[in-house]
């Protein structure tokens, strides 16, 4: 069954989405943007009053990474508290009178049932083609940002393969499309990743600094204070290439290029002492603290609308 404080496998998500959606109808709504490689329904909510002119909106996925559970457990809990403090919290209401926030709850979801079947650290997509044994590419390696210049790797064997174009990834070109489709709406782009306790922003595929770049880092220290000032959990920001490793065909950069001027990666917790294995224990304080730097993102990028 469906918990928010345990993770939760892809058809008790499903079961959660199709639920919180019938029971919140003037709150959410769902649509599938597409299907997964496997054939499952990749599926957006969009949570936000609704309203009659179009809204500017925020996009967030979970769970590009297959093996980073926090990331999907983050996405159910943002879902939740929204639903759950709106009209009681002012800036949650005032957020979703004014914005929509669209929510991909899982975005590699063929990977993350292979990692609750086969093998719990499974990274990559699960596509495969003739003339390679091996299986999958990097979604975080496949946009089309410096695609595979930096950072990926070429070999389909490889854990971070760019794949064979940009975009060869389904999923990847259904999150793409997507956001061309919705490109004048979405002002902010967050992307939920583990570990390692870091906010990143353009760019990665490259040295240089972006355009915005110390706006982006005021916006990013900002909301790492405001994470840190619940249990004390420290996080570090910057630009990826320097603050993690240079790694190109991410989703963070794409987005950016694209316009979407608010593009930032979260490595949640830990820093390595669990790693990827993060213990359902730590679900609720993490996605607590998570929550407080992207109301802080989201702040402000209604405040500068
Ligand atoms: O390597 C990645 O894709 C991310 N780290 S992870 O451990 N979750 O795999 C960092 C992504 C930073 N952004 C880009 N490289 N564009
Ligand atoms: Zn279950
Ligand atoms: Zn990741």
């Amino acid at each position: 069954a469906h918990s928010y404080t345990k993770y939760n496998t892809w058809s008790d998500i499903q079961n959660w989405m199709n639920s919180i959606s019938s029971s919140n109808p003037n709150l959410i709504s769902k649509q599938v943007i597409g299907n997964t490689y496997e054939g499952r329904p990749m599926t957006v909510l969009k949570l936000g009053k609704a309203s009659s002119s179009a809204k500017p909106a925020i996009f967030m996925d979970c769970g590009i990474h297959a093996r980073e559970w926090i990331s999907p457990a983050f996405c159910q809990w943002f879902v939740k508290e929204a639903l759950s403090t709106y009209g009681s919290d002012s800036q949650m209401t005032s957020l979703l009178n004014q914005m929509d926030v669209f929510v991909l709850p899982v975005f590699n979801i063929d990977g993350y049932a292979y990692t609750h079947t086969n093998n719990r650290m499974w990274r990559k997509t699960r596509s495969s083609r003739s003339g390679s044994s091996c299986v999958g590419a990097d979604p975080n390696r496949n946009f089309d940002a410096g695609w595979c210049t930096l950072g990926a790797s070429s070999n389909p064997c490889s854990d971070t393969f760019c794949g064979y174009s940009p975009e060869s990834e389904i999923e990847v070109k259904n999150v793409a499309d997507f956001i061309r489709r919705n490109k004048s709406v979405i002002k902010a782009y967050i992307t939920m990743h583990s570990y390692s306790q870091l906010l990143l922003f353009p760019y990665s595929y490259k040295y240089g600094l972006a355009a915005d770049h110390s706006e982006l880092l005021k916006v990013a220290q900002g909301a790492s204070a405001a994470l840190q000032s619940l249990y004390g959990t420290r996080y570090t920001s910057g630009p990826g290439a320097t603050t993690i490793y240079p790694a190109a065909g991410g989703s963070d950069d794409w987005a950016y290029d694209l316009g979407v001027k608010y593009s930032y990666t979260f490595e949640l917790r830990d820093t390595g002492r669990y790693g990827f294995l993060l213990p359902e224990s730590q679900i609720k304080p993490t996605c607590e603290e998570t929550m407080l730097a992207f109301k802080y993102i989201a702040a402000y990028v209604q405040k500068n609308l």
